[in-house]
C-alpha cells in the first residue's frame, strides 16, 4: 500500500455507488483510501447539516489528514453541504480538494466558478490518475475529465469515454475498516451499509438509451456522444459473482434492487441472467422499466427468476406532455400494453409520476385520473414533486417561460429535502389537492372507481378537498398495515423497512 491517502465523502446516501466504486479501485492500486459517509438521506425529512456535525466532520479530517480530498455530490439537493465541507476542510488540511458526481458533471461551468477543482463524467480513471499523479509529484494539469481554475485561469481536459468493459471495475467494498459515518450529531467509525442493510442495490448496466428532458441522462447522452457505446452491460457472471459477496458481507439481505435505468434491454443475457440469478441467488428483487421496452418474453422470464415487482416511469398521464415536455416518445397504448403485460403475468406494478407540472393544463391532470382508472387492479404508484435539476431542458423551458426563477433550481432550493414524494402538508391549489387524494385512491382496490368517479363530479370538493383528503389518508393507512402484514409474513421485508416507511403513510399522496 502507498502512504498516499484518499479520502472521499458521499453526501447523503450510505450506499453512493459512485463514490464506493472509485474507493474500491483506488485500494485494490494500493492506495489508503477511505470514506465518510456525511448523513442518511431522510426522504421528505432532509435536514441541513448542524454545527456539531460540521464540526465532528473537521476533526475527522485533521485525524485522517488525506493527500487528497474527494466530495461526491451525487445530487444537486447536496450542493451547499459540499461548499460547507469544503470550507471546513480547508480549515485544517491544505490537500487538493476535489468535486465529481452527477451534480459536477450537469453544472460543469458553474461548478467551476464555485470550486477549482472537478472531475466531470465518470470519475474511476480520472481519479486513479489524480491520485497517481499527486502521489508521484507530478502536474495534473492535463488529466482527463479534470478541469480546474488556477490564478484566474481555467483548464477543461476533454472527457474520456465512459468504462467500456464495467467488469474490470472491483467490487464494492464492504467492510469497516476506513469507513466513518457522520449522522444526528454523531460520528460511527463503521460502514453504515454493513450494519443495517435489508435492500441492497445494484446496477448491471450503466447509461440509458432514452433521453428525457427532466433526467440527467439527456446531458450524458450529449456528453459522451461518439465516444462508444453509451449503454454498457456487465456480464451475468460478474453481477452474479457480485450477489454472492454482497450475501456473503450483508446477511440480512431481503431483497435486490437493479437500479439499472432500464432493465432488461438485451433479451439474450436477460435469458442467462435470469436463469443464474434463479440458481444462485434467489432473493426477491425488483427493476425499473420503459412503457417502450416491456414485452412478454421479459416480464415472464423476470418473474420466473423471483421478480415480485416492476417500477415503470409514465410521469404523465397526459400524451401530450409526455411527448412534447418531457420528449418520451410512448403512447397511451404503449402504456396500456406494457400494464397488460405485466397484470396478466401477475407481476405488481408500480408506476412513477410526477406531480406539480406546470406544463400541464387541467385537461392533462385529469387525464391521469383517467388513465389509473382504466388500469386493472392490483397496482400501485409514487406520486414525485417536479424538481427542477439544473443543466437539464426541462429547467431551461420553465425558466423561459417564467414557471419558475433561478432560485426554484435544485441546488439552490433544496426543495426535494422536504418535497420528493408529493406531501400532503405543502402548498397547492385546492383543485391540484383534489386530484392528488382522488389519485391516490385509485389504486386501492378497496375503493370502487365508480366512488372515483362520481367525487370526481361533486363540483363543491373543487373549493373544499378535506373529505376526499380524509377518504384518501384512511385508505394509505389501511392498505399500508395490510401489505405490510403480508410482505412481513412471506419475509420479503423487515420491522425495520416497514418502520421506515411508516412516516409516509400520513404525510404522502400515493
Ligand atoms: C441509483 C440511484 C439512486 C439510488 C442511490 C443508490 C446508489 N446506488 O447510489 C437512490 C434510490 C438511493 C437514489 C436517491 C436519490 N436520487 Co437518484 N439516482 C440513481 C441513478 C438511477 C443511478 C445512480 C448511480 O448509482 N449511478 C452509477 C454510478 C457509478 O454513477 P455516478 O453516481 O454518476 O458516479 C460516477 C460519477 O458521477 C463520478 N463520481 C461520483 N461521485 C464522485 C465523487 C468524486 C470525488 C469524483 C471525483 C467523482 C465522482 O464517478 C462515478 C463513477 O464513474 C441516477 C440516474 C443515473 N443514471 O445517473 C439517479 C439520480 C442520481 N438520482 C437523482 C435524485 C434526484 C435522487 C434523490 C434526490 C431522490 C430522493 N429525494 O430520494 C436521492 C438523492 C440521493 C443522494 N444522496 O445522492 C437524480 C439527480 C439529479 C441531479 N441533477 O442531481 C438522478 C441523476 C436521476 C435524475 N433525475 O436525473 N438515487
Ligand atoms: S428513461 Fe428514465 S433513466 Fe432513461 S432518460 Fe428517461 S427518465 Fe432518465
Amino acid at each position: 500500500m502507498t502512504h498516499f491517502k484518499v479520502c472521499l465523502v458521499a453526501l447523503y446516501n450510505t450506499e453512493l455507488s459512485g463514490v464506493r466504486y472509485i474507493h474500491s479501485l483506488l485500494k485494490s492500486e494500493g492506495f489508503d483510501a477511505s470514506i465518510i459517509f456525511f448523513k442518511r438521506l431522510n426522504i421528505n425529512d432532509g435536514k441541513p447539516a448542524t454545527e456539531k456535525e460540521l464540526d465532528l466532520f473537521a476533526e475527522l479530517i485533521g485525524r485522517i489528514e488525506p493527500d487528497l480530498l474527494g466530495i461526491g455530490i451525487g445530487c444537486s439537493t447536496f450542493r451547499n453541504t459540499a461548499l460547507e465541507l469544503t470550507k471546513k476542510a480547508r480549515e485544517v488540511v491544505d490537500c487538493p480538494i476535489v468535486w465529481g458526481g452527477v451534480h459536477v458533471t450537469v453544472t460543469a461551468d458553474r461548478s467551476l466558478s464555485e470550486h477549482e477543482l472537478l472531475v466531470i463524467g465518470e470519475g474511476e480513471a480520472a481519479m486513479l490518475d489524480l491520485a497517481k499523479r499527486l502521489s508521484d509529484g507530478k502536474s495534473i494539469d492535463d488529466v482527463e475529465n479534470v478541469w480546474l481554475s488556477r490564478d484566474g485561469r481555467e483548464i477543461k481536459n476533454p472527457v474520456r469515454a465512459p468504462v467500456q468493459d464495467l467488469d474490470r471495475l472491483p467490487f464494492h467494498d464492504f467492510g469497516n475498516e476506513g469507513k466513518f459515518f457522520i449522522n444526528e450529531d454523531e460520528l460511527f467509525e463503521f460502514d453504515p451499509l454493513v450494519e443495517e442493510h435489508d435492500l441492497y442495490q445494484v446496477m448491471t448496466t450503466r447509461g440509458c438509451p432514452f433521453a428525457c428532458t427532466y433526467c440527467a441522462n439527456s446531458v450524458y447522452s450529449k456528453l459522451y456522444r461518439g465516444m462508444g457505446k453509451l449503454v454498457r452491460t456487465r456480464s451475468v457472471e460478474n453481477v452474479i459473482s457480485e450477489l454472492q459477496y454482497a450475501t456473503k458481507m450483508l446477511p440480512n439481505i431481503k431483497q435486490v434492487a437493479f437500479y439499472d435505468d432500464v432493465f432488461g434491454l438485451d433479451l439474450k443475457w436477460t435469458a442467462k441472467f435470469c436463469e443464474q440469478y434463479k440458481e444462485k441467488i434467489g432473493i426477491p428483487y425488483w427493476v425499473y422499466v420503459h412503457p417502450k421496452t416491456v414485452n412478454e418474453q421479459l416480464i415472464r422470464m423476470l418473474k420466473d427468476s423471483g421478480l415480485v415487482y416492476v417500477d415503470m416511469g409514465i410521469q404523465s398521464g397526459s400524451q401530450r406532455v409526455r411527448n412534447e415536455f418531457f420528449k418520451r416518445m410512448d403512447t397511451n397504448e404503449d402504456v396500456q400494453r406494457a400494464m397488460s403485460i405485466v397484470h396478466d403475468l401477475k407481476v405488481k406494478p408500480r408506476l412513477d409520476f410526477i406531480m406539480d407540472n406546470p406544463f400541464e393544463e387541467a385537461s392533462d391532470k385529469q387525464e391521469l385520473l383517467q388513465l389509473l382508472l382504466s388500469f386493472k387492479r392490483p397496482f400501485e404508484f409514487r406520486l414525485y414533486s417536479l424538481a427542477y435539476f439544473p443543466g437539464v431542458e426541462l429547467t431551461r423551458m420553465a425558466l423561459e417561460r417564467g414557471y419558475i426563477q433561478e432560485d426554484d433550481v435544485e441546488d439552490i432550493s433544496c426543495k426535494t429535502m422536504k418535497q420528493w414524494f408529493v406531501s400532503t402538508d405543502f402548498k397547492r391549489s385546492k383543485e391540484d389537492i383534489l386530484l392528488n387524494s382522488l389519485v391516490s385512491l385509485t389504486g386501492k382496490s378497496f375503493v370502487p372507481r365508480f366512488m372515483i368517479r362520481t367525487l370526481s363530479k361533486i363540483g363543491f370538493l373543487r373549493s373544499f378537498p378535506t373529505p376526499v383528503v380524509l377518504l384518501s389518508t384512511i385508505a394509505n393507512i389501511i392498505r399500508f398495515f395490510w401489505t405490510g402484514l403480508k410482505l412481513l409474513l412471506k419475509g420479503e421485508v423487515s420491522f425495520a423497512m416497514v418502520r421506515k416507511h411508516i412516516k409516509f403513510v400520513f404525510t404522502v399522496s400515493r
